[in-house]
């Protein structure tokens, strides 16, 4: 997800109503913004400040230095892997469990072997492959000892995990805004990660603003408006009731005057009986084309990974409707059906760019195949 911070190089002279987007690269961590320097200390604590900040920085670092690993990204994976603990306990625990004074691998083990990765989410389809891997090499005698047996779970997990790898980056488009609709149902952690994805778009120096395209909630525009309030960014919002697409217009017709880099718009999860939500979405896209050609350049669909099985039929639902590009999985943290991730990226072609690990700022992470296969098996802490 780096991808789309970098591709649109930071304008140093640029400016915008609340000063943001002239900040030099180097200037991010001590040039703030006074609103912004506000929700921060509010929401993201020192430690978590840097690590947002060091996506801007980042964008000048070579591939080489990017993936090495420091003290920084060190703490950002201890979180992680605390964050994740639940869904670890429930496999890799429990699989410890499992071979506890026992010395062979009969096909009492294998059944509970399923159990368990089918209470983490891990979806029937991809547990059946697993454990016909395992079972492979224990008929060939090649696999009696359970550190070998977590070696092999983690391996096919990561392969897994890869496999809705899609290495085309969102190009962020070279002239014009960048606009990503975010949709999903009631609940899920839309509204809440669209703030988490504002600040970090704002820390990587662009003009983002936010609008209020669920309209059929009262709070819901007001909850969007407080968090553009925290972390500075203008929201574009009409009263309750207004129709949604004539929200976004307005929003397209601000960003047009003011030079906006990004606009992120929340859409509805559930709207009145005789409304039908996938039409209005439908036509929030047609509207959003009419303006601006290529627009939406993403549809973010965001799921709640604690729903289990239900977020994939959600993502083949709103697919359907309107064409996702990207998901972000919410709420790692609250479950142990963190093995969700691993069925989306098997059953789904849809690319994971972001996971919610938790309520800070700097707990919506971009998705790493293995920084996550790895923090799922990691050993001993949290
Ligand atoms: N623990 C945790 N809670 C989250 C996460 N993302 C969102 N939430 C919470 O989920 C609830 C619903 O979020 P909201 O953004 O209002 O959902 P929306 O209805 O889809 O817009 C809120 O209480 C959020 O704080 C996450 O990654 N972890
Ligand atoms: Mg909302």
């Amino acid at each position: 997800m780096l991808g789309w911070f970098k591709k649109k190089p930071k304008k140093n002279v640029q400016e915008d109503s609340a000063g943001r987007s002239e900040l030099a690269r180097e200037d991010i961590e001590d040039d703030k913004s006074e609103s912004a320097a506000q929700a921060e200390d509010v929401l993201i604590s020192e430690e978590e400040n840097k690590s947002v900040a060091s996506i801007a920085v980042r964008e000048h670092a070579p591939e080489t230095a990017r993936s090495k690993p420091s003290e920084k990204n060190g703490g950002l994976f201890s979180r992680l892997k605390e964050q994740l603990a639940k869904t670890r306990n429930s496999i890799v625990s429990r699989v410890d469990a499992l071979f506890l004074g026992k010395k062979v691998i009969d096909p009492e083990l294998l059944d509970e072997l399923e159990e368990i990765l089918i209470t983490a989410d891990l979806g029937v389809g991809t547990t059946h492959e697993l454990v016909e891997s395992v079972r492979a090499k224990v008929d060939r005698k090649e696999l009696s000892d359970p550190q070998v047996l977590k070696r092999i779970l983690k391996e096919k997990i990561a392969g897994f995990l890869h496999s809705s790898d899609q290495k085309a980056e969102l190009v962020m488009p070279a002239k014009g805004p960048f606009v990503i609709m975010v949709v999903g149902v009631n609940g899920v952690g839309k509204t809440t990660t669209i703030a988490k994805l504002a600040n970090k778009f704002l820390k990587a120096g662009q003009n983002v603003i936010l609008v209020a395209a669920d309209t059929f909630r009262a709070a819901a525009v007001q909850q969007l408006q407080i968090w553009g309030e925290r972390i500075g960014v203008h929201v574009v919002a009409q009263k309750t009731g207004a129709d949604p697409s004539s929200v976004v217009f307005d929003a397209f017709d601000y960003a047009e005057n003011k030079n906006v880099d990004v606009i992120i718009v929340d859409t509805a999860g559930r709207l009145h009986t005789k409304v039908n939500l996938m039409e209005e979405l439908k036509k929030i896209k047609r509207v959003m084309a009419k303006k601006i050609p290529d627009a939406p350049h993403e549809v973010l669909l965001v799921i709640d990974a604690t729903t289990g099985q239900n977020a994939v039929s959600q993502a083949r639902l709103f697919s359907e409707a309107v064409d996702i590009t990207g998901l972000a999985l919410t709420k790692l943290d609250g479950t142990a059906k963190g093995g969700i991730v691993v069925n989306i990226c098997r059953e789904l072609t849809i690319p994971i760019r972001f996971i919610g690990i938790g309520e800070q700022m700097d707990d919506l992470r971009d998705f790493n195949a293995d920084e996550f296969a790895e923090a799922l098996f990691a050993e001993g802490e949290s």
